[in-house]
């Protein structure tokens, strides 16, 4: 991917918020400076850390060491790819010890904004909280970094907070390895509270379901969208559902949308054993039902460690994601296998000419398929 932009530009502190471009066209680059008359060092090459140095750095709370270990979890190149798995094993030891939540909702519900509500708040009671973004079609819709991360001002000001963008994976698996991994380096640099926003729509749900103890469905109410919208399918996989902008002339319609939901949940069967999904309200502009919303969560937590749930989720998970990928590797030999490709052409066109069933095109194909795999192809 080419760069997008030559020059680092930023936008200062001191242009008024929601000033236009017109007004205010001094966009500030950084690194060009018109007084600096002084000859310009030569440029060295960044320098290259060895796996062992970026493991100390990240358990001796290196933010910036944090940030190229995930840049390199994140890098489809090979050749990182073997680093990033030793780094990944040197700091297993050292994670697992994050309360791991999952925000989703359909763009707009204000996922950002509540992050950025409670995330300030807990930061505040001195807890270390990561904020990470799953966007299976990053590599399309470009920018739709956590909605905009311009809303996250507050939150990322706070010393206590890192902020990672989705990674740009081409693959939903390679969008999931990363943002798997990148939770892992998180904990072992010691974040408490990892927050996961779900940023697209479609797969991304299930797939930050498959990574998170606690999972959040944050409803909107008002558009007339109420519960028709709400595919019953995420309400299934929730540990609560917020109802969200419970405020102004807002706030009695969002009462009734969360009996409304209180009355669906009674009919289905909880994500969680041992745990009863609820609706909740909340106001990420009042601050409303903010911290009451991470009481919920606390309990949550609580009944699952108490219960041994946790550890068993979790290793549920991982297991889940180790089958996947190794099902997804095997699909790939298979199936990219030029000898198969070739039976798979010819069977077809037999099966057009209605010159084979479909048991014996199947049974050609697989014999074809065990033929190749003990050649070794
Ligand atoms: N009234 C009201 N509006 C909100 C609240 N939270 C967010 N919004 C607005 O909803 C819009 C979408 O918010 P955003 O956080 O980007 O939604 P996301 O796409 O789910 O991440 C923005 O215009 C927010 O200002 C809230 O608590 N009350
Ligand atoms: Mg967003």
């Amino acid at each position: 991917m080419a760069d997008e932009t030559k020059y680092d530009v930023y936008k200062p502190e001191w242009i008024p918020e929601g000033a236009s471009e017109e007004q205010y066209p001094g966009f500030v680059m950084t690194g060009v400076d018109p007084l600096d008359a002084k000859p310009k060092p030569p440029v060295h090459k960044p320098k290259k850390y060895t796996a062992e140095e970026l493991i100390q750095g990240i358990l001796n709370h290196d933010r910036v060491l944090l940030s190229k270990a995930i840049t390199i979890i994140e890098s489809n190149a090979p050749k990182h790819f073997e680093l990033g798995q030793e780094i990944i094993k040197g700091i297993l030891p050292y994670t697992g010890k994050s309360i791991r939540v999952g925000i989703t909702g359909v763009p707009g519900a204000g996922k950002s904004t509540f992050i950025e509500a409670l995330g300030s708040r807990l930061c505040e009671k001195g807890k270390k909280v990561a904020v990470l973004a799953v966007d299976p079609t990053s590599p399309i819709t470009k920018g739709s970094i956590l909605g905009d991360k311009t809303r996250m001002e507050t939150l990322s000001k706070q010393a206590n907070a890192f902020i990672r963008p989705s990674p740009s994976g081409g693959t939903l698996g390679g969008v999931t390895r990363k943002s798997r991994e990148t939770m892992l380096l998180c904990e072992a640099f010691g974040y408490e509270i990892i927050l996961v926003e779900t940023v697209g729509v479609g797969q991304s749900e299930t797939t930050v379901r498959s990574m998170v103890d606690f999972f959040l469905m944050v409803a909107l109410t008002g558009a007339g969208d109420d519960l028709q919208g709400i595919k019953k399918g995420i309400m299934e996989i929730a540990d609560a559902i917020m109802v969200h902008k419970a405020d102004g002339e807002n706030k009695r319609k969002a009462m009734v949308a969360r009996a409304d939901f209180e009355q669906v949940l009674h009919y289905l069967r909880p994500a969680t054993e041992g745990w009863v999904t609820k609706a909740y309200l909340a106001s990420s502009y009042t601050g409303e039902g903010v911290m009451e919303m991470w009481e919920v969560i606390e309990e949550f937590n609580k009944m699952m460690v108490e219960t041994g749930r946790l550890d068993k989720r979790r290793k549920d998970q991982t297991m889940e994601w180790v089958n996947h990928m190794t099902e997804e590797h095997v699909h790939n030999l298979v199936f990219n296998n030029p000898s198969v490709i070739a039976a798979m052409e010819e069977a077809e066109a037999l099966i057009r000419a209605d010159q084979i069933s479909a048991t014996m095109a199947a049974a050609n194909l697989i014999d074809k398929i065990e033929y190749e795999l003990k050649q070794g192809n």
